[in-house]
């Protein structure tokens, strides 16, 4: 089949490599240095700092080569490096769905969590190899590495479900998660 597939795309298998921590087929790849997250950490000065100390990689997003439209399932793995801003731990930029639509992650590598806020609460589930996290229509959601190895999952979501960034910028996120003495620690935003 084509790399990046049109409708209508027939049956087929897609293995997930949890060495590589890719799919294949392999469609479109995401890779989100440090840059890309501007207006996202708590201490500017501090993400500042990084972006012009080399500008690091944060994430990668691998995605199999259904197409995002209506009716698909894309699917994609999401790995998130380990690191911290300021104490702050490495994130995703978090996006709420345009059309409010649901879905699910599955955690492949490493521990992390799954940040969610619909505009009034907050809700955070930790997420580690084969935690099935589920997102429910209306919550924003933004994933977070909270460990020493690479965190990454498996998203599988519906093909129009869109990612409206500026919803963060506008909504913030509830909650900002940080390194604690024992357990990640959720503060205010
Ligand atoms: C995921 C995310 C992916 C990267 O596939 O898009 O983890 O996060 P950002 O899009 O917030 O940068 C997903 O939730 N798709 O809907
Ligand atoms: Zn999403």
């Amino acid at each position: 089949m084509s790399q990046f597939a049109e409708q209508p795309v027939e049956p087929f298998a897609i293995s997930l490599d949890r060495e590589g921590l890719s799919l294949w087929p392999e469609g479109p790849v995401l890779t989100r240095r440090m840059s890309a997250l501007e207006h996202l950490f708590a201490d500017t000065v501090a993400w500042r700092i990084a972006v012009d100390a080399g500008d690091p990689i944060v994430y990668t997003v691998r995605s199999s080569p259904v197409p995002e439209l209506r009716a698909e399932l894309p699917q994609s793995v999401t790995t998130i490096l380990p690191g911290a801003i300021a104490g702050e731990f490495y994130m995703t930029k978090g996006h709420q769905h345009q059309n409010l639509e649901g879905e699910m992650y599955l955690g492949i590598e490493g521990t992390g969590g799954l940040l969610m806020f619909n505009g009034r609460n907050v809700r955070w589930l930790d997420m580690k190899p084969d935690t099935i996290g589920y997102i429910p229509p209306g919550w924003a959601h933004r994933s977070v590495n909270t460990g020493a190895e690479p965190y990454s999952f498996l998203a599988v979501y519906p093909g129009d479900a869109g990612h409206h960034y500026e919803w963060v910028r506008e909504h913030g996120f509830g909650s900002r998660v940080f390194r604690g003495d024992k357990a990640p620690q959720l503060l205010p935003y």
